[in-house]
């Protein structure tokens, strides 16, 4: 069979929560800003918004709880396998909150992105907002990442930074990073489906040109 260059992107995205940057995906494509399809959305956690948000857009979308699996291997063995029925191009962690293990990691090496809420590499792992608090930063923000074995540690694509405020909380500098989210993720994931962001043996590459490390500051574009 000849091979179907119009078809778009194919997208699976995994999430365990509210789903916000799954929608600012969801919105980036029904704009036509983003050139590729959603094809499922997969979260280990039931009855959560993001479920909700894929059914409204007609997205297919599956719970696979990771309480009814005795281990992760066994959990991330059977999420590769509904993963792999979508055949995606690209996987997109958004929010999903287990630890991978690398057998699944490298399964889908160079196509999986995470979005982490801070300036990485500081703060990796959890409590992010409140870890910068504490620690006096004066700005904080979010990464976008390729994905490897090593937590949170993979090559950063790009970041966009917010300035912490003399009486700044846990919500009110989640919700100033989170709104940067919405825009960085649909960003990267453009320039991934496009075909402008690769994974190479050297690091990250926009259009064929390397990403220093720390990754893009994209924390100024205010166009997808
Ligand atoms: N897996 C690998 N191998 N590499 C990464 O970079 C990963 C990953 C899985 C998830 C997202 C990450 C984040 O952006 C992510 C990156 C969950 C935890 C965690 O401790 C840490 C980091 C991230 C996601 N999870 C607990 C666990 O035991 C459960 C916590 C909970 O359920 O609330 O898996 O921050
Ligand atoms: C986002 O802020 C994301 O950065 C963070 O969880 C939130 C998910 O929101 N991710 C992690 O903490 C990963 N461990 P959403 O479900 O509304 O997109």
């Amino acid at each position: 069979m000849p091979s179907d260059h119009s078809r778009s992107p194919s997208i699976v995205v995994l999430i365990s929560g509210s789903g916000s940057n799954l929608q600012a995906i969801i919105d980036g494509i029904e704009a036509n800003a983003i050139p590729a399809t959603i094809s499922a959305v997969i979260s280990n956690k039931s009855n959560v918004k993001g479920l909700a948000r894929a059914t409204a857009h007609g997205i297919p979308s599956h719970v696979l709880d990771h309480t009814q699996h005795t281990d992760r291997e066994h959990y991330d063995l059977a999420l590769q396998a509904l993963i792999d029925e979508y055949s995606p191009d690209l996987v997109i962690l958004a929010g999903f909150m287990r630890i991978l293990t690398s057998s699944f990691v490298e399964h889908y090496a160079g196509k999986m992105l995470n979005i982490h809420p801070s300036l990485l590499p500081k703060f990796k792992g959890l409590h992010t907002h409140q870890r910068a608090i504490e620690a006096n930063e004066a700005e904080h923000g979010c990464s976008v990442h390729f994905v490897t074995p090593e937590l949170d540690g993979g090559p950063i694509i790009g970041q966009r930074k917010v300035t912490i405020s003399e009486h700044e909380t846990e919500d009110s500098l989640a919700s100033k990073v989170q709104k940067e989210e919405h825009f960085l993720y649909p960003l990267c994931t453009r320039l991934f489906v496009e075909g402008r962001l690769s994974l190479t043996d050297t690091g990250p590459c926009l259009d064929g040109t390397p990403i220093t490390e720390g990754g893009l500051d994209l924390t100024d574009m205010d166009d997808l």
